[in-house]
């Protein structure tokens, strides 16, 4: 129930929370339901799965629903590693585990759209796990992207000037298929985006689970996850230049 599973047979390292930033993707959660859950099973994973729903149709912000996935999954229990994963990706090596390391771990690192490659060397998005200790050293993910693109830099960007670096698995191992889908409405790529990266030494102290807020709106426990509606507010208004 709400997507907690426990393995009858051994006692797991971790407690890990499974976040995804979500809205209008109700095609591709029955996908990654249907490979997820058997796949966690098998690896032996005592996770709980939660789906954040941006309400409304203002700018999408991924990284703020993260923060908000990371807090309202900490309420329902003592989570001590959290796994953020884009709704449209699926591992198709079972040897990726999906638990946290003595580094920050980036799992989706050789997808099929990049050709079972990273794209850059310092890639971060699609999937990726902190453990607690790990997200808060960061002071969480910034609140302050909307819209598409740079969010995961700029998280890449906290951990390495908080002195972590990132822990992959091996090329053969991290292997994933993204669900196709064109672009999102209300999701447009970031035009502040290139800036924001460059400031992250700057913002990343007073941005980020230290300063989130929103409204909840509903919790509601599904027999395959648990589904969290929030209000996350919009993009503030652009200072008008003559
Ligand atoms: N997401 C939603 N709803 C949205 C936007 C994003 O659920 O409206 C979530 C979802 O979990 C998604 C993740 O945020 O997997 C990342 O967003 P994305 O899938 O838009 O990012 P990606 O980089 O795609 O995968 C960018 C657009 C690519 C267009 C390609 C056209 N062929
Ligand atoms: C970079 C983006 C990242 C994005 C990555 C892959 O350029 O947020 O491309 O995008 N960074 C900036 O825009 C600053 S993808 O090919 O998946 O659409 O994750």
């Amino acid at each position: 129930m709400g997507g907690r599973y426990t393995p009858p047979d051994c006692r797991p390292r971790w407690k890990v929370a499974i976040i995804i930033p979500f809205r209008h993707r109700e095609n591709h959660l029955k996908y990654w339901l249907h490979y997820l859950h058997p796949i966690l099973r098998r690896q032996k994973i005592d996770y709980g799965i939660y789906i954040i729903n941006q309400l409304g149709e203002d700018t999408f912000n991924r990284a703020k629903l993260l923060n908000v996935g990371y807090t309202e999954a900490l309420k329902d229990a003592e989570y001590d590693c959290f796994i953020f994963s884009d709704v449209d990706l699926i591992p198709m090596d079972d040897r990726n585990l999906y638990h946290c390391y003595d580094q920050p771990r980036h799992f989706a690192i050789a997808m099929d759209k990049f050709g079972f490659r990273l794209p850059y060397a310092g890639y971060f998005g699609g999937v990726s796990g902190l453990s607690k200790k790990q997200f808060l050293k960061i002071n969480g993910f910034p609140n302050e992207y909307w819209g598409w693109g740079g969010e995961d830099d700029d998280i890449y960007n906290r951990i390495t000037l908080n002195g972590m670096k990132v822990s992959r698995p091996d090329v053969r191992i991290g292997r994933y298929r993204m669900i196709k889908h064109e672009r999102d409405k209300h999701n447009e790529p970031n035009p502040q985006r290139f800036n924001k990266i460059q400031n992250t030494k700057n913002t990343m102290r007073k941005d980020g689970i230290s300063s989130l807020t929103y409204r909840l709106v509903e919790v509601k426990k599904y027999p395959l996850y648990t589904n969290i509606s929030v209000e996350i507010g919009k993009p503030p208004p652009r200072p008008f230049k003559g």
